[in-house]
Formats: C-alpha cells, structure tokens, sequence
C-alpha cells in the first residue's frame, strides 16, 4: 500500500525551503491527522531538538507515525557534509547523521541522506567523493540496520550536488556497497529536471526504491504545477511500493491549502 506523508520543518535556518509546515510540531501534528495523510516526515535542528514525551505524546494522540527524518539541518546549520575535504568535519557530519538516525530510530523511521552528502570539487575530486560517500553509507546504513530501520539516500539535482543526480546513478552507487540497508529516494522535483523520463526514473530505483518525495514540478504542492503523475502512479504500482509518497513542497499559497491540494492529488492517484 502507498501511504501518504507530509513534512513539518522545525530549522529556522532552513526557511523559505519546501516544507509544508513549519514550527509547530503540535499544530502540524493536528493538521496533518485532520486532513487524513498516514503520517508525518520531520526536518529537525539535531536529535535532541524535540523532547521524546512530546513527540511520543503527539504519535499516540494523532495515531500518525513518523514517516522519516531529515538530516539536512547538520548542513544548513552546521555546514557539515559527508565529502567535505577535511576529515574532521566528515567525521563531525557523520557523527551528526549518526544521532539522527539514533533519534529517528526510537520512532520507527529512517533518516534521509540529501544535502549532507555535500559535492565534489577543490580538493575533492568525483572519485575521492563518491568513495567518501560510498565509506559513509556502508558505516551509516550497517548502523541503521543495527536500529531497525533503513538508511535513506536522496539524488539531487545538478544545482544541489554534483554526485549522483539520476535513479539509475544512484541505484547503480547502492549496488556497490557492501551494506544492504540503504533506500532510495526518489524527489519527484529532482527528477524532473534530470530524468528523461520520470516514470522510468523510478523503474530504475527499482527494489532500492524506499521513499517518494511527492511534489510537483515547480516545487509546489502535487497538482499547481506541470508534472503528469498517471504515469508516475503507475510506475509506483508497477513496482508494488510499500512506501511512503511524502510532500515536500513550498507553503504555497499557504501551508494548509499546499496540504489540502497534496492529499487530493494522493486520494486520485493512489486510492482508485
Ligand atoms: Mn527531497
């Protein structure tokens, strides 16, 4: 079964980014249960930003899981990323994706590797990069596994990371690591500007396949921009994905009409 997801981003440093809410984790909370989406994914500061008596209380009282966790606050409020040319700040960043695993962990749901995977260039080259990026995921994903969950790697598009930008890049990366715990993401947005076809995009994440960020082409909500999600769906169904279709999309023109038009576009695509 498709589930659908919706973010909450609780970074000040990352406003103006393309979450659906923003700050009020107990106000996202309700809003999200009301409008009927599964569950919720959180973009959070660091693993100890949100007390767990909150968090654990907002779970049972909305009977809405933690869809995932983002880890890109480690890169917008402490620069770090996994390919940085200095190895004290890997070590920094890996320890930083390490706690949010830890953290998201205690609720069932995996981390997401986006923006921390940094780019190559400088001292850096493409090579030395992706094998920086391949050491940190097997050590990462071997310690999600230890925690019961998956490890999440997202492609970004050629404005965001210079490393892995396709479906089929990324699937291709994963079969070459010697863990098997890590998943693809797959950003409908990101997609739209590298794939040649998105649909065949996630054809090509295949079986890695573990998470769909569910936006449309302008970064807006499923359904204000121009992207044609039949054939999308149909892929998704193809593949027998289990899991979530989760909106990571601007507040536009506000949070909770971006929130209304994403689950009418989850309820005609996938509840049919
Ligand atoms: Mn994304």
């Amino acid at each position: 079964m498709i589930r659908s997801a919706i973010t909450v981003s609780l970074v000040s440093e990352a406003r103006g980014g393309p979450f659906v809410f923003w700050d009020d984790l107990s106000g996202a909370f309700s809003r999200t249960a009301k409008l009927g989406f599964d569950a919720i994914e959180i973009f959070a500061p660091g693993p100890d930003a949100v007390e767990d008596k909150l968090l654990r209380g907002l779970i049972d009282q909305y009977g809405l899981p933690v869809a995932a966790v983002g880890t890109g606050a480690g890169m917008v409020k402490h620069g770090l990323n996994l390919t940085d040319s200095d190895a004290g700040r890997r070590r920094q960043a890996r320890d930083f994706i390490r706690g949010m695993i830890d953290w998201g962990a205690k609720y069932g749901a995996p981390a997401i590797i986006g923006s921390m995977q940094g780019k190559w260039g400088g001292a850096i080259s493409r090579e030395r990069a992706l094998e920086l990026l391949a050491e940190a995921l097997n050590e990462l994903g071997d310690h999600a596994a230890a925690c019961g969950v998956p490890l999440v790697y997202e492609p970004l598009n050629r404005y965001e990371t210079n490393l892995l930008t396709t479906m089929s890049e990324g699937s291709g990366f994963l079969r070459s690591l010697k863990t098997k715990n890590v998943r693809l993401l797959a950003d409908l947005f990101h997609m739209n500007i590298e794939e040649a076809n998105v649909a065949q995009g996630l054809r090509d994440a295949g079986r890695y396949l573990g998470h769909v960020h569910f936006v449309d082409s302008n970064r807006r909500a499923a359904g204000l921009g121009h992207t044609d999600f039949g054939p999308i769906a149909a892929a998704l169904r193809e593949l027998n994905f289990a899991g979530y279709v989760s909106a990571e999309a601007f507040p536009l023109p506000d949070s909770d009409t971006a929130a209304k038009k994403t689950i009418e576009s989850y309820r005609n695509l996938f509840k049919t």
